[in-house]
């Protein structure tokens, strides 16, 4: 069974999660933590000395968290039917990890005095995506779901606790956020108590 090790935080898992769980990939989930479990018996064994870390049934291991989305995108047939659609998808993958960055910078390095600059430059970094997903009407793709439609969803999701209705002037972007979030699948891992009891973030900051 593949595996998933990371700390039990959403972080940068959870996106991983949601479309493992989705697509109705069975895996186990391995706590890498707490510190020194992490520092003794996990880090010296990733690729950068960071997780996630997803190892596939034949033991082929992946660090990197974009990197093990995108494997899982080229492996379960969720990266597009052709070059131009998977090209659309990393742009928009790339999208979300500018936008990813910056959250989590300001989350564990300046949280205090770069919350208010970040919710007030959120409607500019939102808008692209809104202009991108008006005209699909569905997913990133249109009607078939790609694994940079679990990314956005969590990227999404986090953005939303940390700035309630932050997506109410983006009327694409927050159906989108709704037609994934009602996705049996997606309920299906929310509902689990791994998900309910899991902090967004490492510092207890969201
Ligand atoms: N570019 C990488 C990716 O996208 C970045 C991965 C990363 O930052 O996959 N990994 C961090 C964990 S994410 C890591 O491995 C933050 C979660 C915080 C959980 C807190 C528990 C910490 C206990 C040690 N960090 C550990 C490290 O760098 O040693």
């Amino acid at each position: 069974m593949p595996t998933l090790v990371y700390f039990p935080v959403r972080g940068r898992a959870e996106a991983m999660r949601t479309l493992l769980t989705d697509q109705n990939i069975t895996y186990e989930e391995v706590n890498a933590g707490p510190r020194e479990n992490w520092v003794e018996n996990w880090k010296p064994k990733m690729q950068f000395g960071q997780c996630p870390c997803y190892t596939d049934d034949d033991g082929f291991q992946l660090v990197q968290s974009n990197a093990i989305l995108a494997y899982l995108g080229r492996k379960y047939d969720l990266y597009g039917s052709d070059i131009k659609q998977a090209s659309i998808l990393d742009m928009m993958n790339s999208a979300v990890e500018d936008l990813r960055g910056a959250y989590v910078r300001m989350i564990y390095q300046n949280y205090e005095a770069g919350k208010e600059p970040f919710i007030k430059e959120l409607p500019e970094k939102l808008q692209p995506f809104e202009n991108l997903l008006k005209p699909t009407k569905g997913y990133i793709l249109g009607e078939k779901i790609s694994w940079v439609d679990y990314n956005l969803f969590d990227l999404l999701d986090i953005l939303v606790i940390f700035s309630p209705g932050c997506l109410d002037a983006f009327p694409a972007v927050k159906a989108f956020y709704e037609r994934v979030l009602a996705r049996p699948g997606v309920q299906k891992r929310r509902q689990t108590d791994h998900f309910k009891n899991m902090p967004v973030n490492g510092n207890g900051k969201q």
